[in-house]
């Protein structure tokens, strides 16, 4: 009775053949890739189209989620807001709508009249996906979606995502960067309380397909909800030599913080998503960031699923004041209903003070032990 675990994994798949197509369609992938031709005008309108990919797919997927849970209508955020203005200066609101050809019809006002480019699209979000997984049929928990909110983000790692390199080989588990970092993430999440309660990770270029040279996708859940803790994956074994993986942009200070902790063993990699998944994977020990660069849309699919294989996130601000006061049993983890007071816009939803991702309860004390003694983050 995973009603809504399913509903979600076909949104991601959805998701994920919408974020291929348009890397894969030489009528969308020349709008992807041309804006450095562009003239000004032209500029707009191709980086209106990156966003549109984003758009679109977090519309899609509260459109067939809030279809068959009506109750969770006006609770499924995003990164993105879904209204455009078009070379003409027309706004257009991007929406689902009831048939094919409206879909169509409504792409082409913010594609700038491109018909091929819009058909493409609404072909790919009116298509049924049909799940296939015999896993599914033993999850038997029922989810009260009535507490409950969903944060979406499309297109994780979007930089990655536009540039496009198919062919960056993994170090130790790990892709320094490349699609493979492009992501789906949903998460759900207790609105009274905050916990994340599900999470989907869709991988949409995991594996690319010979001889088309088609990507395959791939999708990990998890479930943390009373009492239950299930996920596709299993818990991973900490590393016999700690390792973390960190933002390429990572501040110099928090790299020498770290250094007691795990010597040379720091890698780096593209995406916020990404990185959590490294840890859910167990190809690191931790995903440490120093700044508020991460969003409640980036870290509550992930969280959840971190959560179900007994792990978390941390926020890393508040785990160090809560160790410097004694409290080192009490590491207070990221939650998902409250905005950060006085912020404005997405920094409103920006998880502030940095965070640590990680699977082994022991692991994150150890990283908060070590960065508070180099006193100085
Ligand atoms: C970004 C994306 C970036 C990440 C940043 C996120 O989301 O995941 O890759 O920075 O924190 O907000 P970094 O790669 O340095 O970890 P988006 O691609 O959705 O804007
Ligand atoms: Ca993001
Ligand atoms: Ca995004």
């Amino acid at each position: 009775m995973a009603a809504l675990l399913r509903s979600l994994l076909a949104a991601s798949e959805k998701a994920a053949n919408i974020a291929q197509l348009c890397r894969q369609e030489e009528a969308l992938f020349s709008l992807l890739i041309e804006e450095k031709r562009g003239a000004d005008k032209n500029k707009k309108f191709l980086q209106d189209f990156k966003t549109l990919a984003d758009v679109l797919i977090q519309e899609v997927i509260k459109h067939d989620v809030g279809k068959e849970f009506p109750e969770l209508q006006g609770y499924i955020r995003g990164e993105e807001s879904n209204k455009f203005e078009n070379g003409l200066g027309e706004t257009v609101v991007v929406q689902v709508c009831p048939t094919q050809p409206e879909t169509a019809t409504l792409l082409q006002k913010v594609l700038d009249r491109n018909q091929t480019a819009a058909e493409l699209l609404a072909a790919a979000v009116h298509q049924e996906v049909v799940l296939s997984d015999p896993a599914l049929d033993d999850v038997t928990v029922t989810i009260s979606t009535e507490r409950m909110g969903v944060w979406i983000d499309p297109i994780d790692s979007t930089n990655q995502y536009i540039r496009g390199r198919g062919d960056v080989m993994p170090v130790n588990g790990v892709y320094p960067s490349g699609l493979h970092s492009a992501l789906v993430l949903i998460g759900v999440y207790n609105r009274h309380s905050g916990e994340p309660v599900l999470g989907i990770i869709n991988e949409p270029f995991f594996q690319e397909q010979m001889p088309d040279r088609r990507w395959k996708s791939r999708y990990h859940w998890g479930i943390s909800y009373e009492d239950t803790n299930l996920s596709s994956l299993s818990r991973p074994l900490p590393q016999a030599v700690p390792r973390v993986v960190l933002s390429s942009n990572e501040r110099a200070v928090l790299q020498k913080a770290l250094a007691p902790l795990y010597g040379e063993q720091l890698c780096f990699a593209s995406g916020a998503g990404y990185k959590m998944l490294c840890v859910a994977l167990g190809f690191v020990d931790a995903y440490v960031l120093s700044e508020g660069t991460t969003f409640k849309w980036d870290s509550c699919g992930p969280h959840a699923i971190l959560r179900a294989l007994g792990g978390g996130i941390a926020n890393l601000a508040g785990a160090l004041r809560a160790w410097r006061t004694g409290q080192r049993n009490l590491l207070p983890e990221l939650t998902y209903n409250q905005p950060v007071e006085g912020a404005m816009g997405a920094d409103r939803w920006a998880n502030s003070g940095g965070i640590v991702a990680y699977i082994h309860h022991d692991h994150l004390k150890a990283v908060i032990a070590t960065v508070a003694a180099a006193g100085d983050v």
